[in-house]
C-alpha cells in the first residue's frame, strides 16, 4: 500500500510556497467507497472548493483504501504526498495522543451529546491539537457508534465475546478495551474472508459500505464507542495557499461534515433496520451502556485500563461513562 501511496502522490504538494492553480486538483483520500458516507462527503468538499475559487481549484477522490490504510494515508499528508484525508480517529491518537480522549467506551450519551462536544469548545480544542502535530484539522465530522458482528455465534453478552478474535482499529484505547488484534481496514475483509479474524466491530455506516455480511452472520448493536471522523488536511498543503484558498478550505471541509452527518442520519434509519433483515445468523441490540450494564464487571473492566490514561488525557480532566440515554439508534 505504501508504494501506491507514494505513485498516486499528489502533485499539490509541489505547489508549497506558491498559490493553487486549475493544473492541480487536490487528492481527497478515504477508507470507503464512493457510494459509502465518507464518499458523499468527499464530493460537496470538491464542489464547494471549486465554487468558491470560480474553478481554479479542483479536486478529485481516492476511495477504498487505494492510497493505503488511514495511519499510511495520515503519514502522506505529514511528507505531503497526499492533500486531504477524511479518516476515522482509529490512528490518529498515535500522532495526536490528546485525541485519545475521544476513543473512550461509553463516552458519550448519543449523537446529540457527540455532536455537540465535537462542535463546542473541546472539538475546538483538540482540532487545534491536531495543528501542533505536523498536520491541520479542518473539521469534525462521525462514523456513528460502533457495533460488533462475528461470524461465530450469537452475542448476547459480553460473556459471548470471549474467545473471539476480535478486530480493532490501530488504536492504544481500543486494544486495551477490546482485543489484542489491530489491523489496517484495507486488510479487513480478506482478514475475515481467511478467517484470520472472525469477528470486527464497527458502525452501521461502514458495515453497510462493506460487504462484511457475507462473512458476518451475527450482529450485536452494542454502541460500545462512538466514532468521530476528522477531516485533515497537510501543513505543506496549507502552507501553499493563500489566507483566501484557506478559508475556502475550511468551508469545503465544513460542507463534507454536513454532508458525513446527513448520510449517518439517513443510515441511522434504513442501515439499522437492513441489518436486521440481513442478519443470517442472529440480532441482538441493545440501547446505550446496557450491553454492559451500568456497574457491571463488564463496563468497568471496559474501563479499568483505559480511563485513567486517556481520562487523563481529556480536556475536561473530567470524564463518566455513560450508561444511560436514548441510546445510538432511533429506529
Ligand atoms: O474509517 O478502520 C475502521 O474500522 C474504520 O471504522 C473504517 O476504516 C472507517
Amino acid at each position: 500500500m505504501k508504494h501506491a501511496l507514494f505513485a498516486v502522490a499528489s502533485t499539490f504538494a509541489l505547489l508549497a510556497g506558491t498559490s493553487a492553480s486549475a493544473q492541480q486538483p487536490i487528492v481527497i483520500g478515504h477508507a470507503l467507497s464512493p457510494t459509502s458516507h465518507y464518499g458523499l462527503g468527499a464530493d460537496p468538499f470538491i464542489a464547494k472548493l471549486e465554487e468558491l475559487s470560480d474553478g481554479a481549484i479542483t479536486g478529485t477522490q481516492a476511495p477504498a483504501g487505494q492510497l493505503g490504510g488511514e495511519r499510511d494515508m495520515i503519514e502522506g499528508l505529514q511528507i505531503g504526498s497526499l492533500d486531504v484525508v477524511i479518516t476515522s480517529t482509529g490512528p490518529l491518537g498515535n500522532f495526536v495522543p490528546k485525541i485519545y480522549a475521544l476513543d473512550l467506551p461509553f463516552l458519550f450519551r448519543d449523537y446529540d451529546h457527540a455532536r455537540a462536544v465535537l462542535v463546542g469548545e473541546i472539538g475546538q480544542e483538540l482540532l487545534a491539537k491536531i495543528d501542533e502535530n505536523n498536520l491541520v484539522g479542518l473539521a469534525w465530522s462521525e462514523n456513528d457508534f460502533r457495533h460488533v458482528r462475528n461470524s461465530q455465534r450469537p452475542v448476547r453478552t459480553p460473556a459471548d465475546l470471549e474467545g473471539l478474535k476480535l478486530r480493532t482499529m490501530e488504536n492504544k484505547v481500543h486494544m486495551e478495551a477490546f482485543s489484542q488484534i489491530p489491523m489496517a481496514f484495507p486488510e479487513l475483509f480478506t482478514a475475515l474472508q481467511q478467517g484470520v479474524v472472525d469477528s470486527q466491530e464497527n458502525p452501521v455506516t461502514v458495515i453497510t459500505a462493506s460487504k462484511f455480511r457475507e462473512v458476518q452472520g451475527h450482529v450485536s448493536l452494542t454502541g460500545h464507542v462512538y466514532s468521530p471522523v476528522a477531516v485533515l488536511a497537510s501543513p505543506i498543503l496549507i502552507d501553499g495557499l493563500t489566507d483566501e484558498q484557506k478559508g475556502w478550505l475550511n468551508e469545503a471541509a465544513k460542507a463534507s461534515a454536513v454532508a458525513k452527518r446527513a448520510e449517518v442520519n439517513r443510515l441511522e434509519d434504513t442501515g439499522v433496520a437492513l441489518l436486521r433483515e440481513n442478519a443470517h445468523g442472529s440480532h441482538h441490540r441493545y440501547r446505550q451502556g446496557t450491553f454492559c450494564g451500568a456497574g457491571s464487571t463488564c463496563l468497568q473492566n471496559l474501563h479499568r485500563p483505559v480511563w485513567p490514561r486517556a481520562g487523563g488525557a481529556h480536556p475536561s480532566g473530567q470524564v463518566t461513562p455513560q450508561t444511560s440515554g436514548a441510546g445510538p439508534y432511533r429506529t
